[in-house]
């Protein structure tokens, strides 16, 4: 459920930037013949000419919707141009658009805080930079202003008939008379129509954007008048613009919530919420939600712009609708195998660049089952803490995958029909990784290690890197519901037009909705992965069959080493990152493992054979896999999550897989004079070990 945040001072001026017909922009520029002509961006490979998703302004001029497929497109308006996302791995390559989308942020940037909300979409609290133009400069002193400035729209501004609109606007940015929060608001409109203009200049992109003292308005305000424009939301008009806006366009209230006022009280419209007391809001939604309900029917938002460039996990997925559904383990694999490769490459780039470790893999999936009266069984999502290292990935994600689906099947018996299997299909795939942090300062030596102790990155290279690095994809989502985790997740764009051909614009705008949400790229509109799915999300741990696996470690380590050597040489990566990828993947299971409490109560048999076709094997496979499942796990599950672990449980002969330079670093710290120093015995945290090691 949405939480109502501290109010802070709405003297705040925060934009919303949203770039225009995105992909389209990033096609254009590199096909520059296609510049003012209709043309729509459409996904490779797909049934019926493929799905849109990005429409040029031109086009939709044209009666082009996102929600056709290239034939249809086709038939509607003859002389469209589509052309096709890239493809990479058998799947969209959105590297082109997070690209491009990092080039956006980087100019914002240079004005205030910056907050990378989506592929296409930034806030920025611009409150410094207004109140430092308000002194140096006001508005009303200016004598000639941008006219990029003059055409924005200014909510509730009355323009007369025959008067000039822009004379108008001017009048409006110069008042003497207006108080503090509006001459502020002001230089805000000055300043975010001049980063428009840098944004044109040095990208050939154009974007939209909506000011105002709140995140929440601002988001709103943005997408009201496109292409290249922005709107302005003052004080005095807040209202006006929520009284007629429908309830569920509203930021986390697209689902249940929404649903839920709309039949329980009658709110069909944000300012319906106006005639319920905040108490009365409280005893229907709790306290929190109650406050934050009350509060938005104002207009009020205390959501801070958080100041993050990069974004906040990466994601990789993929759809496979209709016949191409997926319906052997094998074939499963096969794609997780793709999917992790992605993610694989996408978070040592993000460990190269930003010094950023994620720490959490999650897997989503759509499934079908045969049996109508399944139909609406959601596949529940997964996670476990995250192995960096391609094959890891892909064996952690296909058990959690395999967990996942015995849950999906529950007591459902897979029907038989000759040799011909139909209990279950998966139309969805996507991995993520998420819980992304930067890595604490003083651990040179575990950057070496993860980085294949090839090289360090220096920190004027990372500040430069910052801003041309990310996952920029992000599309978002509302956890309607939720408040809880956030998971960004790479948009697959096919899926959208061919998943969700009844996608509305409040489905788009949700996919879009910022900060609380995911950037989705393949289940943005898969309607039957929404909100409750992520909230749901049930944490893994594989340490238990880490120390399954404890006594073996040095078999284990060589089988590891040799098998991903193998199946890294097999791709067309250069020796050197075979090699580093190989230094790196050998030491990352016990460095974790090192790190957890050891619970020989708790072990993960062998993983059920991916690669076997015969799906009536799945059913015991995954029955027998015993700790992936059940609920006497779940604390002791997230015991483990805490990272915590007990220095005499410490098995010393787990140090000699960690590399060289840490191997020291720990030994020291285990010596016996060192560990009297200590107070007795005591669990120690990460953050100690990494502080541990400054000191050493
Ligand atoms: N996208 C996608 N699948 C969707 C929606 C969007 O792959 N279902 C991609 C293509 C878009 C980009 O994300 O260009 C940004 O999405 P927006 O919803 O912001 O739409 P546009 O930027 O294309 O258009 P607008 O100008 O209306 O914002």
């Amino acid at each position: 459920m949405p939480v109502a945040k501290p109010v802070s001072s709405d003297g705040r001026v925060i934009a919303h930037i949203d770039m225009d017909c995105f992909y389209v922009q990033v096609e254009q520029r590199k096909h520059p013949e296609l510049r003012g002509l209709p043309t729509a961006v459409v996904q490779y490979n797909s049934w019926k000419g493929g799905a849109l998703i990005a429409v040029g302004y031109e086009a939709r001029a044209l009666g082009i919707k996102r929600s056709m497929r290239g034939e249809e497109a086709k038939a509607v308006c003859p002389q469209i141009h589509l052309v096709q996302v890239p493809v990479a791995r058998g799947k969209a390559d959105l590297n082109s658009y997070r690209e491009a989308g990092s080039e956006v942020v980087s100019i914002l940037a240079r004005m205030g805080r910056c907050e990378r909300a989506s592929i296409d979409e930034v806030y920025l609290d611009l409150t410094d930079a207004a109140e430092t133009m308000l002194s140096e400069t006001p508005p009303e002193s200016l004598e000639i202003i941008d006219d990029e400035a003059l055409k924005s729209h200014i909510l509730g501004l009355k323009h007369e008939d025959g008067s000039d609109m822009k004379e108008n606007v001017k009048g409006w940015l110069r008042r003497s008379d207006a108080d503090h929060r509006e001459k502020l608001l002001a230089c805000g409109v000055l300043i975010v129509a001049d980063l428009r203009m840098q944004v044109l200049q040095e990208t050939q992109f154009t974007c939209s954007a909506g000011i105002s003292h709140n995140k929440m308005l601002s988001k709103l305000a943005s997408a009201m008048n496109k292409p290249a424009q922005q709107t302005v939301v003052p004080c005095s008009s807040v209202q006006q613009l929520l009284e007629s806006l429908p309830i569920k366009k509203m930021k986390q209230l697209g689902g249940k919530l929404g649903s839920s006022l709309q039949s329980e009280l009658g709110v069909n419209f944000v300012g319906d919420l106006l005639q319920f007391s905040e108490q009365k809001l409280q005893e229907y939604y709790g306290i929190n939600t109650g406050t934050w309900l009350w509060n938005i029917a104002r207009g009020i938002s205390g959501e801070e712009v958080e100041g993050r460039l990069l974004t906040k996990s990466h994601g990789s997925g993929k759809t496979f609708p209709g016949p191409r559904a997926l319906k052997t383990l094998h074939s499963v694999q096969h794609w997780l195998n793709q999917l992790c490769e992605e993610l694989s490459e996408r978070l040592q780039t993000d460990l190269d660049q930003n010094r950023r470790i994620a720490r959490t893999l999650t897997l989503h999936a759509r499934a079908y089952m045969s049996s109508d009266s399944d139909s609406h069984k959601k596949f529940p999502s997964k996670s476990c803490p995250l192995r960096y290292g391609t094959t890891k990935m892909q064996e952690d994600a296909m058990n959690l995958f395999q967990a996942g689906l015995r849950e999906y099947l529950g007591p459902f018996e897979v029907k038989m029909q000759g040799n011909k299997k139909i209990g279950w299909g998966i139309t969805g795939l996507s991995v993520s990784a998420g819980k992304i942090s930067d890595i604490p300062s003083g651990t040179s030596s575990i950057m070496k290690y993860f980085q294949g102790h090839d090289r360090l990155c220096s920190p004027s290279k990372l500040a430069k890197e910052k801003f041309e690095l990310e996952d920029p994809c992000s599309f978002s989502e509302n956890e309607s519901n939720s408040t809880l985790d956030i998971i960004e997740h790479t948009k697959l764009p096919e899926e959208e037009a061919t998943v969700n051909n009844e996608s509305s614009d409040l489905e788009s705008m949700e996919h879009k909705t910022s900060t609380n949400s995911l950037e989705v790229p393949f289940y943005s509109s898969m309607s039957s992965l929404k909100k409750a799915d992520f909230s749901q999300e049930t944490p893994l741990s594989f340490s238990g069959r880490e120390s399954h696996l404890e006594p073996k470690l040095t078999e284990l380590q060589s089988k590891v080493s040799s098998k991903e050597s193998t199946f890294e040489s097999g791709r067309p990566a250069s020796e050197q990152q075979v090699k580093r990828n190989a230094l790196r993947d050998k030491g990352t299971p016990s460095l974790l493992r090192f790190f957890r409490r050891v619970d020989p109560s708790c072990s993960i048999q062998s993983q059920v054979l991916a690669q076997s076709s015969d799906d009536t094997n799945i059913r015991s496979s995954l029955e027998n896999n015993n700790s992936i499942h059940g609920d006497s796990l779940s604390e002791d599950v997230q015991r483990r999550e805490m990272w915590r672990y007990n220095v005499d449980e410490i098995d010393p002969s787990v140090i000699d897989e960690l590399p060289s330079e840490i191997q020291e670093e720990v030994r020291a710290w285990l010596r016996p004079q060192k560990r009297q120093a200590n107070s007795a015995r005591r669990s120690v945290g990460i953050a100690d070990y990494f502080s541990r090691n400054k000191k050493l």
